[in-house]
Protein backbone atom coordinates (compact mmCIF):
# COMPACT_ATOMS: atom_id res chain seq x y z
CA UNK A 1 0.00 0.00 0.00
CA UNK A 2 1.90 2.79 1.55
CA UNK A 3 4.80 0.99 1.89
CA UNK A 4 8.30 2.07 0.47
CA UNK A 5 8.78 -0.24 -2.66
CA UNK A 6 11.90 -1.62 -1.01
CA UNK A 7 10.33 -2.75 1.58
CA UNK A 8 7.82 -4.74 -0.21
CA UNK A 9 10.33 -6.65 -1.88
CA UNK A 10 11.50 -7.83 1.41
CA UNK A 11 7.84 -8.72 2.46
CA UNK A 12 8.14 -10.74 -0.83
CA UNK A 13 10.95 -12.65 0.04
CA UNK A 14 9.83 -12.84 3.59
CA UNK A 15 6.69 -14.78 2.92
CA UNK A 16 8.63 -16.99 0.00
CA UNK A 17 10.58 -18.31 3.10
CA UNK A 18 7.10 -18.60 4.99
CA UNK A 19 5.81 -21.10 2.66
CA UNK A 20 8.04 -23.54 3.85
CA UNK A 21 7.24 -23.16 7.18
CA UNK A 22 7.30 -20.07 9.98
CA UNK A 23 10.20 -18.29 9.31
CA UNK A 24 12.98 -16.27 11.14
CA UNK A 25 12.21 -12.87 9.30
CA UNK A 26 15.47 -12.35 7.84
CA UNK A 27 18.10 -9.36 8.71
CA UNK A 28 16.88 -7.49 5.38
CA UNK A 29 13.23 -7.93 6.26
CA UNK A 30 13.53 -6.31 9.73
CA UNK A 31 13.00 -3.04 8.59
CA UNK A 32 9.37 -4.33 7.12
CA UNK A 33 8.18 -5.73 10.17
CA UNK A 34 4.62 -3.94 10.98
CA UNK A 35 5.11 -1.85 14.70
CA UNK A 36 3.62 -3.02 17.86
CA UNK A 37 0.13 -1.41 18.86
CA UNK A 38 0.51 -2.41 22.45
CA UNK A 39 -2.49 -1.69 25.58
CA UNK A 40 -1.77 -0.69 29.14
CA UNK A 41 -5.23 -0.45 30.59
CA UNK A 42 -7.22 -3.43 31.25
CA UNK A 43 -10.42 -1.26 30.26
CA UNK A 44 -12.81 -2.83 27.99
CA UNK A 45 -12.10 -1.00 25.02
CA UNK A 46 -14.73 -0.42 21.83
CA UNK A 47 -15.16 -2.68 19.08
CA UNK A 48 -12.70 -1.85 16.09
CA UNK A 49 -14.35 -1.19 13.15
CA UNK A 50 -12.32 -2.15 10.03
CA UNK A 51 -10.63 0.32 8.39
CA UNK A 52 -9.82 -1.29 5.12
CA UNK A 53 -9.98 -4.72 3.70
CA UNK A 54 -13.60 -6.87 3.25
CA UNK A 55 -16.48 -5.47 5.85
CA UNK A 56 -17.45 -7.02 9.01
CA UNK A 57 -19.47 -5.96 12.58
CA UNK A 58 -16.03 -6.32 14.52
CA UNK A 59 -16.75 -8.49 18.37
CA UNK A 60 -16.14 -6.54 21.90
CA UNK A 61 -13.60 -7.95 23.91
CA UNK A 62 -14.44 -8.00 27.58
CA UNK A 63 -11.82 -5.93 29.54
CA UNK A 64 -9.37 -6.36 26.33
CA UNK A 65 -8.95 -4.72 22.54
CA UNK A 66 -8.11 -5.90 19.44
CA UNK A 67 -5.10 -5.91 17.58
CA UNK A 68 -5.09 -3.27 14.41
CA UNK A 69 -3.58 -4.46 11.41
CA UNK A 70 -2.04 -3.32 8.10
CA UNK A 71 -2.82 -4.04 4.17
CA UNK A 72 0.28 -5.03 2.40
CA UNK A 73 0.23 -5.99 -1.10
CA UNK A 74 -3.05 -8.08 -0.57
CA UNK A 75 -1.95 -9.52 2.91
CA UNK A 76 -3.47 -8.34 6.84
CA UNK A 77 -0.41 -8.00 8.69
CA UNK A 78 -0.09 -7.88 12.64
CA UNK A 79 2.19 -8.12 14.94
CA UNK A 80 2.25 -9.69 18.29
CA UNK A 81 4.66 -9.70 21.16
CA UNK A 82 5.20 -12.17 23.60
CA UNK A 83 6.80 -10.33 26.68
CA UNK A 84 6.23 -9.87 30.76
CA UNK A 85 2.99 -7.81 31.81
CA UNK A 86 1.55 -6.66 34.17
CA UNK A 87 -1.89 -7.20 34.05
CA UNK A 88 -4.68 -5.45 36.97
CA UNK A 89 -6.46 -8.46 37.94
CA UNK A 90 -9.03 -6.55 40.23
CA UNK A 91 -8.59 -3.05 41.76
CA UNK A 92 -6.38 -3.83 44.34
CA UNK A 93 -4.41 -6.95 42.95
CA UNK A 94 -1.91 -6.69 40.26
CA UNK A 95 -0.29 -10.00 38.46
CA UNK A 96 2.98 -10.18 36.68
CA UNK A 97 1.85 -12.49 34.03
CA UNK A 98 3.35 -13.27 30.64
CA UNK A 99 0.86 -11.98 27.68
CA UNK A 100 1.16 -10.16 23.93
CA UNK A 101 1.34 -6.69 22.97
CA UNK A 102 1.19 -5.23 26.48
CA UNK A 103 -1.60 -7.70 28.45
CA UNK A 104 -3.27 -10.56 29.57
CA UNK A 105 -4.53 -12.37 27.72
CA UNK A 106 -3.26 -10.99 24.63
CA UNK A 107 -5.30 -9.07 21.66
CA UNK A 108 -8.11 -9.91 19.93
CA UNK A 109 -7.23 -10.95 15.94
CA UNK A 110 -10.03 -10.26 13.57
CA UNK A 111 -9.91 -10.97 10.18
CA UNK A 112 -12.63 -12.05 7.49
CA UNK A 113 -12.75 -15.76 5.48
CA UNK A 114 -10.73 -15.62 2.47
CA UNK A 115 -8.20 -13.57 4.10
CA UNK A 116 -4.86 -13.97 4.08
CA UNK A 117 -2.87 -13.07 7.32
CA UNK A 118 0.35 -12.41 7.79
CA UNK A 119 1.39 -12.72 11.51
CA UNK A 120 4.38 -11.30 12.94
CA UNK A 121 5.44 -12.98 16.20
CA UNK A 122 8.28 -11.19 18.37
CA UNK A 123 9.79 -13.17 21.11
CA UNK A 124 10.75 -11.10 24.24
CA UNK A 125 10.29 -13.68 26.86
CA UNK A 126 13.12 -14.82 28.90
CA UNK A 127 12.22 -18.50 26.98
CA UNK A 128 11.55 -19.55 23.91
CA UNK A 129 7.93 -20.20 22.02
CA UNK A 130 5.35 -20.78 19.45
CA UNK A 131 1.90 -19.65 18.59
CA UNK A 132 -0.92 -22.18 17.80
CA UNK A 133 -3.90 -21.29 15.80
CA UNK A 134 -6.29 -23.42 17.72
CA UNK A 135 -9.05 -24.91 15.27
CA UNK A 136 -7.78 -22.91 12.35
CA UNK A 137 -7.34 -24.71 9.29
CA UNK A 138 -3.65 -23.99 7.90
CA UNK A 139 -0.81 -25.23 6.26
CA UNK A 140 0.72 -27.84 8.72
CA UNK A 141 4.17 -26.11 9.21
CA UNK A 142 2.21 -22.89 10.33
CA UNK A 143 0.47 -24.91 13.08
CA UNK A 144 2.73 -23.74 15.58
CA UNK A 145 3.53 -26.62 17.54
CA UNK A 146 7.35 -26.18 19.03
CA UNK A 147 9.51 -29.14 17.77
CA UNK A 148 6.78 -30.82 15.55
CA UNK A 149 5.94 -27.86 12.62
CA UNK A 150 8.45 -25.49 13.87
CA UNK A 151 11.37 -24.84 15.61
CA UNK A 152 10.55 -22.91 18.49
CA UNK A 153 11.19 -19.27 18.10
CA UNK A 154 13.89 -18.45 20.37
CA UNK A 155 14.62 -15.26 22.42
CA UNK A 156 14.94 -12.07 20.82
CA UNK A 157 13.53 -13.72 17.05
CA UNK A 158 11.16 -12.84 14.83
CA UNK A 159 8.52 -15.37 13.15
CA UNK A 160 6.54 -14.75 10.62
CA UNK A 161 3.42 -17.10 9.66
CA UNK A 162 0.84 -16.61 7.02
CA UNK A 163 -2.43 -18.54 5.78
CA UNK A 164 -5.47 -17.85 4.00
CA UNK A 165 -8.85 -18.01 6.13
CA UNK A 166 -10.68 -21.39 5.26
CA UNK A 167 -13.64 -20.64 7.18
CA UNK A 168 -15.56 -17.98 9.69
CA UNK A 169 -15.34 -19.00 13.24
CA UNK A 170 -14.71 -18.46 17.15
CA UNK A 171 -10.98 -19.69 17.47
CA UNK A 172 -8.45 -18.50 19.87
CA UNK A 173 -4.52 -18.79 19.65
CA UNK A 174 -1.70 -19.74 22.87
CA UNK A 175 1.92 -20.29 22.93
CA UNK A 176 2.40 -24.75 21.72
CA UNK A 177 6.42 -24.57 24.08
CA UNK A 178 6.80 -24.83 27.26
CA UNK A 179 2.79 -24.73 27.55
CA UNK A 180 2.50 -25.74 31.63
CA UNK A 181 4.52 -22.54 32.06
CA UNK A 182 3.03 -19.98 29.31
CA UNK A 183 -0.12 -20.85 29.84
CA UNK A 184 -0.37 -20.77 33.56
CA UNK A 185 1.51 -17.63 32.99
CA UNK A 186 -1.73 -15.77 31.02
CA UNK A 187 -0.15 -16.38 27.42
CA UNK A 188 -3.85 -16.58 24.89
CA UNK A 189 -5.77 -14.68 23.23
CA UNK A 190 -8.96 -14.81 21.23
CA UNK A 191 -9.42 -14.78 17.36
CA UNK A 192 -12.73 -14.43 14.82
CA UNK A 193 -12.26 -14.87 11.82
CA UNK A 194 -15.90 -13.13 10.32
CA UNK A 195 -18.05 -14.46 7.50
CA UNK A 196 -17.21 -13.34 3.83
CA UNK A 197 -20.99 -12.47 3.91
CA UNK A 198 -21.49 -9.59 6.81
CA UNK A 199 -25.22 -10.73 6.80
CA UNK A 200 -24.41 -14.36 7.73
CA UNK A 201 -25.01 -15.21 11.61
CA UNK A 202 -24.93 -11.16 12.08
CA UNK A 203 -25.81 -9.96 15.68
CA UNK A 204 -26.05 -6.61 17.18
CA UNK A 205 -23.57 -7.17 20.13
CA UNK A 206 -20.80 -9.93 19.92
CA UNK A 207 -18.59 -10.59 23.21
CA UNK A 208 -15.95 -12.86 23.58
CA UNK A 209 -13.53 -13.70 26.38
CA UNK A 210 -11.21 -16.29 27.56
CA UNK A 211 -11.92 -18.22 30.51
CA UNK A 212 -8.62 -18.63 32.86
CA UNK A 213 -7.29 -19.19 35.66
CA UNK A 214 -3.90 -18.79 37.97
CA UNK A 215 -2.70 -19.77 41.54
CA UNK A 216 -1.15 -16.82 42.99
CA UNK A 217 -0.66 -16.61 46.32
CA UNK A 218 -2.32 -14.03 48.70
CA UNK A 219 0.28 -10.62 48.96
CA UNK A 220 2.18 -12.86 45.74
CA UNK A 221 2.01 -11.37 42.47
CA UNK A 222 3.53 -14.27 40.01
CA UNK A 223 1.43 -17.24 39.40
CA UNK A 224 2.73 -20.87 40.57
CA UNK A 225 3.08 -22.97 36.87
CA UNK A 226 3.64 -26.07 38.75
CA UNK A 227 -0.09 -26.08 40.10
CA UNK A 228 -2.13 -28.75 38.54
CA UNK A 229 -5.57 -28.13 40.16
CA UNK A 230 -5.52 -26.16 43.24
CA UNK A 231 -6.11 -22.49 41.48
CA UNK A 232 -7.32 -19.79 43.44
CA UNK A 233 -8.07 -17.16 40.92
CA UNK A 234 -11.01 -17.85 38.41
CA UNK A 235 -10.69 -15.12 35.50
CA UNK A 236 -12.18 -14.22 32.31
CA UNK A 237 -9.53 -12.69 30.48
CA UNK A 238 -7.46 -12.16 33.29
CA UNK A 239 -10.21 -10.30 35.32
CA UNK A 240 -11.77 -11.62 38.28
CA UNK A 241 -15.75 -10.03 39.51
CA UNK A 242 -16.01 -7.54 40.43
CA UNK A 243 -13.65 -6.17 38.27
CA UNK A 244 -14.79 -8.07 35.03
CA UNK A 245 -17.11 -5.60 33.07
CA UNK A 246 -20.53 -5.91 32.40
CA UNK A 247 -22.21 -7.36 28.62
CA UNK A 248 -23.96 -4.43 28.09
CA UNK A 249 -26.73 -4.89 25.34
CA UNK A 250 -29.48 -2.68 23.94
CA UNK A 251 -33.45 -4.08 24.92
CA UNK A 252 -33.97 -6.12 21.62
CA UNK A 253 -30.56 -6.47 20.58
CA UNK A 254 -29.30 -10.14 18.82
CA UNK A 255 -26.56 -11.06 21.12
CA UNK A 256 -23.47 -13.25 21.11
CA UNK A 257 -21.58 -14.60 23.63
CA UNK A 258 -18.36 -16.49 22.67
CA UNK A 259 -15.57 -17.94 25.06
CA UNK A 260 -12.80 -20.82 25.42
CA UNK A 261 -11.56 -21.91 27.75
CA UNK A 262 -7.78 -22.07 28.82
CA UNK A 263 -8.34 -23.59 32.72
CA UNK A 264 -7.63 -27.09 33.90
CA UNK A 265 -11.02 -28.09 34.15
CA UNK A 266 -14.18 -27.41 33.00
CA UNK A 267 -17.13 -24.43 33.37
CA UNK A 268 -20.38 -24.56 33.16
CA UNK A 269 -21.28 -20.92 32.11
CA UNK A 270 -24.86 -20.06 33.33
CA UNK A 271 -26.87 -16.84 32.46
CA UNK A 272 -30.19 -15.80 34.07
CA UNK A 273 -33.25 -14.56 32.33
CA UNK A 274 -32.78 -16.38 29.15
CA UNK A 275 -32.54 -19.27 27.34
CA UNK A 276 -30.13 -19.53 24.39
CA UNK A 277 -28.61 -21.96 21.39
CA UNK A 278 -24.70 -22.30 21.02
CA UNK A 279 -24.18 -21.31 17.60
CA UNK A 280 -20.39 -21.85 17.40
CA UNK A 281 -17.87 -24.32 18.16
CA UNK A 282 -14.28 -23.76 17.66
CA UNK A 283 -15.11 -26.75 14.69
CA UNK A 284 -17.78 -23.98 12.97
CA UNK A 285 -21.01 -23.34 13.33
CA UNK A 286 -23.72 -24.98 14.82
CA UNK A 287 -26.51 -25.93 12.33
CA UNK A 288 -29.91 -24.86 13.16
CA UNK A 289 -31.03 -28.40 12.95
CA UNK A 290 -28.66 -29.25 15.65
CA UNK A 291 -29.51 -26.60 18.51
CA UNK A 292 -31.36 -26.76 21.54
CA UNK A 293 -32.33 -24.67 24.05
CA UNK A 294 -30.38 -24.78 27.18
CA UNK A 295 -29.69 -21.83 29.79
CA UNK A 296 -25.88 -23.31 30.82
CA UNK A 297 -23.22 -24.86 28.19
CA UNK A 298 -20.17 -26.54 29.83
CA UNK A 299 -17.02 -25.45 28.08
CA UNK A 300 -14.81 -28.02 28.49
CA UNK A 301 -10.68 -27.66 29.01
CA UNK A 302 -9.51 -26.26 25.10
CA UNK A 303 -12.99 -26.13 23.73
CA UNK A 304 -15.11 -22.59 22.85
CA UNK A 305 -18.80 -22.18 22.73
CA UNK A 306 -21.07 -19.21 21.12
CA UNK A 307 -24.39 -18.99 22.49
CA UNK A 308 -27.35 -16.29 20.97
CA UNK A 309 -30.46 -15.49 22.21
CA UNK A 310 -32.14 -11.64 21.64
CA UNK A 311 -32.42 -9.49 24.59
CA UNK A 312 -36.24 -8.89 25.14
CA UNK A 313 -35.85 -9.47 28.71
CA UNK A 314 -34.37 -5.51 30.28
CA UNK A 315 -32.46 -6.48 34.13
CA UNK A 316 -29.34 -7.19 35.60
CA UNK A 317 -29.06 -10.28 34.58
CA UNK A 318 -26.05 -12.72 35.91
CA UNK A 319 -23.75 -14.48 33.86
CA UNK A 320 -21.44 -17.09 35.71
CA UNK A 321 -19.85 -20.49 36.11
CA UNK A 322 -22.01 -22.54 38.06
CA UNK A 323 -18.92 -24.09 40.06
CA UNK A 324 -19.85 -22.24 43.19
CA UNK A 325 -15.89 -22.16 43.67
CA UNK A 326 -15.01 -20.70 40.80
CA UNK A 327 -16.94 -17.54 41.63
CA UNK A 328 -14.99 -16.22 44.77
CA UNK A 329 -11.45 -15.67 44.87
CA UNK A 330 -8.33 -16.11 47.19
CA UNK A 331 -8.94 -17.58 50.36
CA UNK A 332 -11.26 -19.56 49.76
CA UNK A 333 -10.35 -23.08 50.19
CA UNK A 334 -8.82 -23.81 53.10
CA UNK A 335 -11.55 -21.87 55.54
CA UNK A 336 -13.34 -25.19 57.17
CA UNK A 337 -16.84 -25.06 57.13
CA UNK A 338 -17.97 -23.53 60.63
CA UNK A 339 -21.56 -23.82 60.49
CA UNK A 340 -23.07 -25.30 63.60
CA UNK A 341 -19.94 -24.68 65.17
CA UNK A 342 -20.25 -22.88 68.36
CA UNK A 343 -16.19 -21.32 68.49
CA UNK A 344 -17.23 -17.88 70.77
CA UNK A 345 -14.69 -19.38 73.76
CA UNK A 346 -11.80 -20.77 71.57
CA UNK A 347 -12.32 -17.19 69.53
CA UNK A 348 -11.97 -15.21 72.52
CA UNK A 349 -8.77 -16.91 73.60
CA UNK A 350 -6.91 -16.77 69.86
CA UNK A 351 -8.19 -13.15 69.84
CA UNK A 352 -5.84 -12.25 72.67
CA UNK A 353 -2.92 -13.74 71.04
CA UNK A 354 -4.47 -12.40 67.48
CA UNK A 355 -5.88 -9.12 67.50
CA UNK A 356 -6.91 -9.44 63.89
CA UNK A 357 -9.01 -12.89 63.96
CA UNK A 358 -12.25 -13.03 63.21
CA UNK A 359 -14.78 -15.51 63.75
CA UNK A 360 -15.95 -17.44 60.14
CA UNK A 361 -19.30 -18.85 58.97
CA UNK A 362 -20.97 -19.54 61.94
CA UNK A 363 -24.13 -18.89 60.32
CA UNK A 364 -22.74 -19.37 56.76
CA UNK A 365 -20.52 -17.96 54.97
CA UNK A 366 -22.27 -15.06 53.96
CA UNK A 367 -20.49 -12.50 56.71
CA UNK A 368 -17.75 -13.08 54.09
CA UNK A 369 -19.04 -10.37 51.78
CA UNK A 370 -19.67 -7.40 54.29
CA UNK A 371 -16.38 -8.18 56.33
CA UNK A 372 -13.44 -6.05 56.00
CA UNK A 373 -10.89 -8.20 57.38
CA UNK A 374 -7.18 -6.95 56.67
CA UNK A 375 -6.02 -8.66 53.97
CA UNK A 376 -2.10 -8.80 52.77
CA UNK A 377 -1.38 -6.54 50.14
CA UNK A 378 -2.11 -7.06 46.28
CA UNK A 379 -5.26 -9.82 47.34
CA UNK A 380 -8.32 -9.88 46.75
CA UNK A 381 -11.54 -10.51 49.10
CA UNK A 382 -12.76 -13.76 48.13
CA UNK A 383 -16.49 -13.16 48.31
CA UNK A 384 -17.03 -9.25 47.33
CA UNK A 385 -18.73 -6.82 44.90
CA UNK A 386 -21.87 -4.23 45.64
CA UNK A 387 -25.05 -4.18 44.05
CA UNK A 388 -27.79 -2.23 44.80
CA UNK A 389 -29.23 -4.33 47.01
CA UNK A 390 -26.14 -4.87 49.30
CA UNK A 391 -23.34 -7.39 49.09
CA UNK A 392 -23.06 -9.59 45.86
CA UNK A 393 -21.04 -12.18 47.85
CA UNK A 394 -19.28 -13.23 44.40
CA UNK A 395 -15.76 -13.13 42.98
CA UNK A 396 -14.19 -14.53 40.00
CA UNK A 397 -15.95 -15.92 37.03
CA UNK A 398 -19.07 -13.33 37.56
CA UNK A 399 -20.26 -10.77 36.07
CA UNK A 400 -23.99 -9.02 34.62
CA UNK A 401 -25.85 -8.68 31.56
CA UNK A 402 -27.05 -5.55 31.65
CA UNK A 403 -29.96 -5.53 29.05
CA UNK A 404 -31.86 -1.97 28.84
CA UNK A 405 -34.01 -0.01 26.58
CA UNK A 406 -32.74 3.01 23.86
CA UNK A 407 -29.16 2.58 24.23
CA UNK A 408 -27.18 3.79 21.43
CA UNK A 409 -25.84 1.15 18.53
CA UNK A 410 -22.14 1.14 19.91
CA UNK A 411 -22.43 2.16 23.92
CA UNK A 412 -21.41 -0.26 25.70
CA UNK A 413 -20.45 2.32 28.43
CA UNK A 414 -22.07 0.53 32.41
CA UNK A 415 -25.96 2.13 32.47
CA UNK A 416 -25.28 1.65 36.50
CA UNK A 417 -27.93 -0.73 38.08
CA UNK A 418 -31.45 -1.58 36.59
CA UNK A 419 -34.38 0.26 37.58
CA UNK A 420 -37.12 -2.03 37.97
CA UNK A 421 -40.80 -1.20 37.67
CA UNK A 422 -42.55 -0.93 40.76
CA UNK A 423 -43.51 -4.19 42.24
CA UNK A 424 -41.57 -6.63 40.22
CA UNK A 425 -38.76 -6.85 43.09
CA UNK A 426 -38.94 -9.53 45.74
CA UNK A 427 -40.04 -8.18 48.93
CA UNK A 428 -40.35 -9.25 52.72
CA UNK A 429 -43.72 -10.82 53.56
CA UNK A 430 -45.55 -8.31 55.83
CA UNK A 431 -48.81 -9.94 56.40
CA UNK A 432 -49.84 -12.68 58.89
CA UNK A 433 -47.10 -15.09 59.87
CA UNK A 434 -47.99 -18.63 57.99
CA UNK A 435 -48.11 -21.21 60.43
CA UNK A 436 -45.67 -23.79 59.68
CA UNK A 437 -45.69 -27.39 60.88
CA UNK A 438 -41.86 -28.49 59.67
CA UNK A 439 -39.14 -28.86 62.21
CA UNK A 440 -38.49 -25.36 64.01
CA UNK A 441 -34.48 -24.20 63.93
CA UNK A 442 -32.48 -25.66 66.25
CA UNK A 443 -32.85 -24.04 69.80
CA UNK A 444 -29.62 -22.95 71.11
CA UNK A 445 -27.86 -25.80 73.20
CA UNK A 446 -29.08 -28.33 70.89
CA UNK A 447 -27.56 -29.85 68.38
CA UNK A 448 -30.52 -31.67 66.60
CA UNK A 449 -31.10 -30.15 63.64
CA UNK A 450 -27.42 -28.56 63.06
CA UNK A 451 -25.02 -30.10 60.34
CA UNK A 452 -21.60 -30.09 60.96
CA UNK A 453 -19.21 -30.72 58.12
CA UNK A 454 -15.92 -30.80 57.14
CA UNK A 455 -14.47 -30.41 53.72
CA UNK A 456 -12.24 -33.13 52.90
CA UNK A 457 -9.22 -32.66 51.99
CA UNK A 458 -9.00 -29.10 53.27
CA UNK A 459 -6.52 -26.99 51.58
CA UNK A 460 -3.08 -25.64 53.02
CA UNK A 461 -2.40 -23.14 51.16
CA UNK A 462 -3.79 -19.64 52.46
CU1 LIG B 1 -15.84 -22.73 36.55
Amino acid sequence: MDTPMNNRRNFLRASGAALLGAATVGRAAQGAVPEVPTQSKPDTQPPLAPANGRPYNPVVTINGWTLPWRLNNGWKEFHLVAEPVRRQMAPGMTAHLWGYNGQSPGPTIECVEGDKVRIFVTNKLPEHTTIHWHGILLPNGMDGVGGLTQPQIPVGKTFVYEFEMKKSGTFMYHPHADEMTQMAMGMMGFFVVHPKNPNYMKVDRDFVFLLNAFDIEPGAATPNVNTMLDFNLWCWNSRVFPAIDPFVVRTGDKVRIRFGNLTMTNHPVHMHGYDFEVTCTDGGWVPKSARWPEVTVDVAVGQMRAFEFTANAPGDWAIHCHKSHHTMNAMGHAVPTMIGVDHRNVAEKIMKLVPDYMVMGERGMADMGEMEMPLPDNTLPMMTGRGPFGPLEMGGMFSVVKVRDGLARNDYKDPGWFKHPPGTVAREWTGAAPTSTSAAPAAAGSRDHVLRARKPAAGHKH
